[in-house]
């Protein structure tokens, strides 16, 4: 049944160009809006720019600009972007779009009417990267956390909105909601910071001091702080309150940003509604940071990676693959090239384009290019139960899109890849060509993975959609059908016997790194092994270390930590023995329980962070990824390594 469905991606300032970060949420939010699409639901996307404030300001002087010209020029760098990444918003919001400032004024009239708002003198630690006060305890060592730089003190008389009084009502509307801010790390941080008294929210700037932003509807001289103005365009984008839209979507909506704007997001924002009389948004989806060499990609770092470059070298479907292939919403990635190329000639080019090639011409060898009967007697174990398969990872992708694990819902489309490849070695479909007898079995082998195909077509729609259509194109499909649409992927056997297939193409041609700069001559492989090879040791050093198996059975966060999880683990001693690592950016403490891993044994104990490590997993790591060492098969806990 058709459902509404609604999805917004943060609103970007405009005061830098475009970067991977800011593709990577809006690439999600289209993926996600496709899988709705496909679900046949009727979908809203929004995404837009955040034009307001003291930040843009500066940017607009610093070239020389005014302020609206300056936003003019980098709002379309944003608008002119999404297109070109395939990215396919209904609508690209302005914070100076003139009815957004209205739909602002209007909210922020009746919240003052209510008397939720008042007027009163602050002194405080303020920072203008930021644009708002800090209090000490949010800072660290005295310096804003994002910015790293100290914040001026300033003092003024302001307006405040009264947040304060709805701490408890968040707290409470959170616990029962308990999906409403995911994945969970993400709402126990808001619960945390909800443990400490929540403050009032200063939400005004003099006039004095800044010019560009909304007028208050209540007082001339101020202007809207910025995050009180941006909030409001998930609702002012629905054309709230009088559009028919409003009331279709906004009950259903789902914003999606990174963990920077967690605590507007998870704090002001519901209590700006609740004040506003308005329902309280459906899900905030929280994802981590790409970094670049271990640092958070951002244009204050001046770090940032292109997503047209990578787009134009790579193509855009294998861009938008990586994307959600290596990353785990909800915890950080290392971007590196050699992980992306890695990706596109293992995944793509050697799983899916083999397979597409390889069934699509022996088509053509073995029928001419027409698609065959397949209603005869098929022999089951020969096509090793694709239909089933098929059947469950169509169950399997769904239920991991509904979370946003678009990793996982790309895992059960390559297991059926995998299994596809496997039918064919099984079947051998040139031997069964080589005998008369095994005509039927052949056409029913051949059919059968030109279904799968199909299916796998449309699965791949919302990540890859030119490549869904171009492989649709290929199978035959009918042009006039959405080939995409769920109730099709559920039902085998809709490929037309008969019909003529075009010759095959190639998908994904294999790839060399492109990376320019210093390692271009190698390549992009560097020629000197990194960091330097350790002095040599003989086998006595060696056989000192004790490695040894072990079972992981409880892991969680360390509070505090942001890289430390804490494993309990099955060593084969009497007790079990708590371990801590430092891999809470690349795993999940879910994704470790049950695994087997390789561990010092005879380590020292060490104290991190409040908790004593007895022993040391091992794991490949280098500047922007980790690994943790696995086996290949299970061994009993304790088991020796040597
Ligand atoms: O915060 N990794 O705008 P902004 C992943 N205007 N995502 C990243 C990223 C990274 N390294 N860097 C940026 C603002 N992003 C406000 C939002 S909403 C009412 C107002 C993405 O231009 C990610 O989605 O700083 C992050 O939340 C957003 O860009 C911040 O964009």
């Amino acid at each position: 049944m058709s459902e509404p469905f609604y999805v917004t991606t943060p609103i970007y300032y405009v005061n830098a160009r475009p970067h991977l970060g800011h593709a990577y949420t809006t690439i999600c939010a289209d993926v996600i809006n496709r899988h709705h699409a496909m679900m046949t639901d009727e979908t809203f996307f929004l995404t837009g720019t955040d034009e307001h404030g003291d930040k843009i300001m500066r940017a607009a002087k610093k070239e020389g600009m005014t302020p609206r010209a300056y936003v003019d020029k980098i709002s379309a760098l944003f608008r002119e972007l999404w297109p070109q990444l395939n990215i396919a918003n209904d609508h690209f919001i302005r914070t100076t779009d003139p009815s957004h400032m209205a739909v602002v004024q209007m909210v922020l009239q009746k919240i003052y009417d209510q008397g939720d708002i008042y007027f009163s003198e602050y002194e405080g630690k303020y920072c203008f990267g930021c644009e708002r006060f800090y209090t000490d305890r949010e800072l660290l060592n005295g310096k804003c956390p994002d910015h790293q730089s100290e914040p001026e003190i300033i003092k003024e008389s302001n307006y405040f909105f009264k947040m304060s009084q709805y701490q408890r009502w968040l707290i409470d509307h959170i616990h029962e909601h308990p999906d409403m801010i995911r994945p969970e790390r993400y709402k126990k941080e808001v619960l945390a910071f909800l443990r400490e008294p929540l403050e009032d929210l200063c939400i005004s700037r003099p006039k004095s001091r800044i010019k560009w932003g909304i007028t208050l509807p209540f007082d001339k001289d101020y202007v809207t702080y910025v995050w009180f103005d941006a909030l409001i365009n998930y609702v002012s984008g629905l054309g709230y309150p009088d559009d028919p839209r409003f009331a279709k979507f906004w009950p259903v909506v789902q914003h999606i940003v990174a963990k920077d704007i967690l605590k507007p997001h998870g704090i002001y924002w519901p209590i700006m509604l609740k004040a506003a009389g308005l329902p309280v948004y459906k899900h905030l989806n929280v994802h981590g940071y790409w970094n670049v060499a271990q640092s958070k990609m951002s244009k204050s770092l001046g770090n940032v990676i292109e997503p047209l470059q990578l787009k134009n070298v790579y193509g855009l479907d294998a861009f938008r693959f990586y994307l959600m292939r290596d990353m785990v919403f909800g915890l950080d990635a290392g971007f590196n090239e050699e992980s992306l190329v890695q990706r596109i000639n293992s995944d793509l080019a050697n799983d899916l384009g083999n397979l597409f090639s390889r069934v699509v011409t022996m088509v053509h060898k073995y029928f001419k290019g027409v698609v065959p009967r397949a209603d005869l007697p098929i022999e089951r174990e020969l096509d090793l139960r694709l239909e089933e398969t098929a059947a469950r990872t169509v169950e399997k992708y769904i239920q991991e899109m509904e979370v946003l694990a678009f990793h996982k819902a790309i895992a059960a489309i390559w297991d059926l890849v995998n299994q596809m490849n496997k039918v064919i070695d099984v079947t051998a479909p040139w031997e069964l060509a080589k005998n008369k007898t095994c005509q039927t079995q052949l056409q029913a082998v051949i059919y059968n993975l030109l279904e799968g195909l199909r299916i796998i077509s449309g699965l791949i729609y919302p990540i890859m959609p030119e490549t869904a259509a171009l492989m649709q194109k290929h199978l035959g499909c009918d042009a006039r059908q959405p080939f995409y649409k769920i109730d099709l992927l559920k039902q085998w056997g809709r490929l037309a016997p008969g019909t003529q297939l075009p010759k095959s193409v190639t998908l994904f041609p294999r790839v060399e790194i492109q990376k320019q700069a210093d390692d271009n001559a190698s390549n992009g492989r560097a020629k000197v092994l990194k960091p330097e090879l350790k002095p040599e040791i003989n086998m006595d050093d060696f056989a000192r270390l004790d490695l040894r198996v072990a079972t992981v059975v409880r892991a969680e966060a360390v509070p505090r930590a942001k890289k430390l999880l804490q494993l309990e683990i099955d060593l084969g001693e009497p007790e079990l023995r708590t371990l801590v690592a430092g891999i809470a950016g690349t795993y999940a403490p879910d994704e470790l329980v049950g695994r087997q891993i390789i561990v010092v044994a005879n380590l020292k104990p060490a104290k991190l962070m409040g908790v004593l490590s007895k022993g040391m997993l091992l794991a490949a790591s280098n500047e922007s990824q980790t690994a943790v060492l696995t086996l290949d098969r299970p061994m009993p806990a304790g088991t020796q390594i040597g």
